[in-house]
């Protein structure tokens, strides 16, 4: 079951960022916002409120004009440059109100244009509202983010065998097509193994199956210890395993899969000390093989093993 969608954290304060030169204005902005329980970050100028900036990161910004060093105008420019600052939303507050100083603050990226002197009241408004919509932008990204998770996580479980964790049959067939195209496209070996419990329907019988399945889910483990990354272990049915070996020899999977044999036949389960064997079928891609003559063949010598007295791997 995929759970349901993490809700955003609750939301902290928000923080505005004032800039002006005039120390009186913004005294009398940041008390009009603490009011309105905004956090406030100031700084004196253009130049000043850039250094800030990525160590305060404030929600929104409140920028001056006209002020020394470094101007709004260019503040505002330097900041949408920036992959950390362009995000923040400027709202300009300027005594310069010609229609072309308001053009240029809009086409430098501005989110707002509030003249000077000007109503409190609707200063608030403007502000509460694009604090809004930074509120509503952050939320989109955060549940974006959780889909992407979620979607990650539900491709993970399409490929993968619920008990064991190993690939799922499915998956494995579609590596093998992969592995063998890429086998024939640069003349490398691929070697397939299939390993099967002896006995299994026993051990069931008379240990239980949950027991079983507990011997499956160590086994599979036994398995995945024993490969090199990029070969492909999967649990092809029951209590038959696949080993896709890529850019592996007939001898390089001989020596794998007797390794794993050998490592289960030593291993013992529970307090009576069970144990389990497993056999083996080994088959490397010929030219003009297909996949599933492939695994047919490997297929044959694995009864070919559980003929010859079981617990041993055939190439
Ligand atoms: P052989 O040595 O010839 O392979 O004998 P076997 O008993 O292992 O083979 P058979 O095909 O007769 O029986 C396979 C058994 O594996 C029967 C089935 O109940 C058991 N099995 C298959 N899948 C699972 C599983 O997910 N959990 C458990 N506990 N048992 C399983
Ligand atoms: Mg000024
Ligand atoms: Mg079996
Ligand atoms: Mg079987």
């Amino acid at each position: 079951m995929i759970e349901t969608l993490t809700p955003i954290q609750e939301q902290e304060e928000m923080a505005i960022m004032i800039v002006d030169d005039v120390p009186a204005n913004i005294q009398f902005l940041g008390k009009l916002l603490k009011e309105e329980g905004f956090k406030i970050a100031p700084a004196s100028n253009g130049k000043k409120a850039l250094e800030m900036i990525p160590r305060v990161k404030p929600d929104l910004v409140l920028m001056d004009v006209m002020m020394p060093e470094m101007d709004g105008f260019e503040a505002c420019r330097l900041m949408k440059e920036s992959v950390e600052m362009k995000d923040i939303p400027v709202i300009f507050l300027s005594a310069r109100t010609e229609t072309e100083d308001v053009i240029k603050g809009f086409k430098l990226g501005a989110a707002d244009y509030i003249q000077k002197p000007f109503n409190a009241e609707e200063l608030l408004v403007r502000v509460r509202n694009h604090i809004e919509l930074v509120r509503n932008r952050r939320l989109i990204i955060h549940y974006m983010d959780e889909l992407g998770k979620q979607n990650a996580l539900l491709q993970q479980l399409a490929i993968t065998d619920g008990l064991t964790g190993l690939y799922n049959h499915s998956h494995c067939m579609d590596r093998l097509q992969h592995e063998a195209a890429n086998a024939r496209r640069y003349d490398n070996p691929l070697t397939v193994a299939m390993l099967d419990l002896d006995y299994f329907k026993e051990l069931n019988d008379t240990h239980g199956h949950p027991f079983g399945d507990t011997v499956l889910v160590d086994v599979a483990e036994i398995i995945r210890s024993g490969i090199r990354e990029g070969d492909v272990p999967g649990r092809y049915g029951g209590e038959e395993f696949i080993l896709i070996l890529p850019n592996t020899s007939l001898e390089g999977g001989l020596v794998i899969a007797e390794r794993i044999r050998s490592k289960i036949e030593s291993h013992t389960w529970g307090k009576q000390g069970v144990k389990v064997t497993i056999s083996g079928g080994l088959n490397s891609l010929q030219n003009g093989e297909s996949t599933s003559q492939l695994v047919q063949v490997a297929d044959d010598n694995l009864y070919r093993a559980k003929e010859a007295g079981r617990n041993r791997i055939m190439p």
